[in-house]
């Protein structure tokens, strides 16, 4: 059958019936709960979600299976919130100013929050599946963005690296990325990797199939989170994590596991937080001899004199270019 485009009337006419449906869902969600039937209101923090349903944290320890108030934007692992207990599960009625948000571009390509409130994200690498340069810096962009400090985390030391992979981290290092490298198979580095967690919110963040459910599981033994093969034929993961999840560290700290990805997408950056991602390059940028310089063979262009000069990586360099190519040149 041919494809036919909507008309805008159609459109229209959909997003109505929508809006009817999620009114009519309000409503039932609301009888269930009508305010004299709920409890005081209490804070609470998002565990995990499932879609308009939350696990809500109580002040008391207490994991409370939550809604949300149709007027509430969707939440996301960190949230703070502000909830009602109904008869057997709750409502959330409010919900608190995020002071951070780490965010990865959906199918679609546009931002979707993963975590809340996060202080710090651990990017988890390993030889297999095989680590790209290009991911990590997609990933220290949407840090950078939202003043999250950056991590990496070289998992499964236990497994002979390629030597790219030795002198791709050491690239990091040198940037100033801290590079811990340990094994939840073998407990290397844990110590270290525990110390780094310890009275913060970090977010382990990478491909799917590098272990950070793994470490969960060998930080914390009682989180017992599920972990999965790699594939044999393509050596890649398997998306056994399918929703970000909060754990606390008994001395102190919160550290949130989260579901690996295959591609990361960056139609929805601008240039502005492309260039604020590659830290190492902000001293040679503002010298250019254009404001508006590309960085690609604009003469006076301080960023290539310091690509003659040694000064920043050409793998970093390409990078860049890649990225600014997918935005649009
Ligand atoms: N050799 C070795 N294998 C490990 C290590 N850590 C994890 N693995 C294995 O790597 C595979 C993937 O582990 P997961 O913990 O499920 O990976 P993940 O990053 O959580 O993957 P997603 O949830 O799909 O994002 C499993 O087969 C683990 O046993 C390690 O330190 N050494
Ligand atoms: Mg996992
Ligand atoms: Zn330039």
């Amino acid at each position: 059958m041919a494809k036919r485009k909507i008309t805008k009337q159609q459109r229209r006419r959909i997003e109505s019936q929508r809006q009817e449906r999620k009114d009519r869902a309000h409503d039932a969600v609301a009888a269930a709960h009508s305010d004299d039937a709920l409890g005081p209101e209490q804070t609470g923090l998002v565990i995990e979600h499932f879609g308009r349903q939350l696990s809500v944290e109580a002040g008391n320890g207490e994991i409370v299976r939550c809604h949300l108030r149709a007027n509430l934007e969707s939440l996301i692992a960190g949230d703070r919130v502000i909830w009602q207990r109904s008869t057997d599960t709750g409502v959330i009625v409010a919900a608190e100013a995020r002071h951070s948000v780490l965010t990865r571009p959906d199918s679609n390509g546009q931002p979707r929050p993963v975590a809340a409130n996060i202080d710090q994200a651990l990017i988890v690498i390993a030889p297999e599946p095989q680590a790209f340069a290009n991911l990590i810096d997609r990933y220290l962009i949407a840090a950078e963005a939202h003043d999250i400090r950056a991590l990496l985390v070289h998992n499964k030391a236990d497994i002979t690296a390629h030597p790219d992979l030795d002198a791709m981290l050491a690239r990091y290092q040198a940037i100033g990325y801290p590079v811990l490298r340990v094994s939840s198979k073998t407990g290397e580095g844990l110590p270290e990797l525990t110390g780094a967690l310890r009275d913060k919110i970090s977010i382990f963040v990478g491909q799917s199939g590098v272990g950070k459910s793994s470490l969960v599981n060998s930080l914390l033994p009682e989180a017992n989170t599920a972990v999965g093969a790699l594939s044999e034929a393509t050596v890649k993961g398997r998306h056994t994590t399918t929703t970000a999840k909060l754990y606390h560290f008994p001395d102190g700290g919160d550290l949130i596991d989260s579901p690996g990805i295959r591609e990361f997408g960056v139609q929805n950056l601008n240039r502005d937080e492309v260039d604020r991602g590659f830290r190492e390059f902000q001293a040679y940028m503002d010298r250019c001899r254009f404001r508006d310089c590309r960085h690609q063979s604009e003469p006076g262009c301080a960023l290539l004199a310091a690509l003659e000069a040694g000064e920043i990586y050409p793998e970093r360099i390409h990078s860049y270019r890649q990225i600014m190519a997918e935005l649009g040149g």
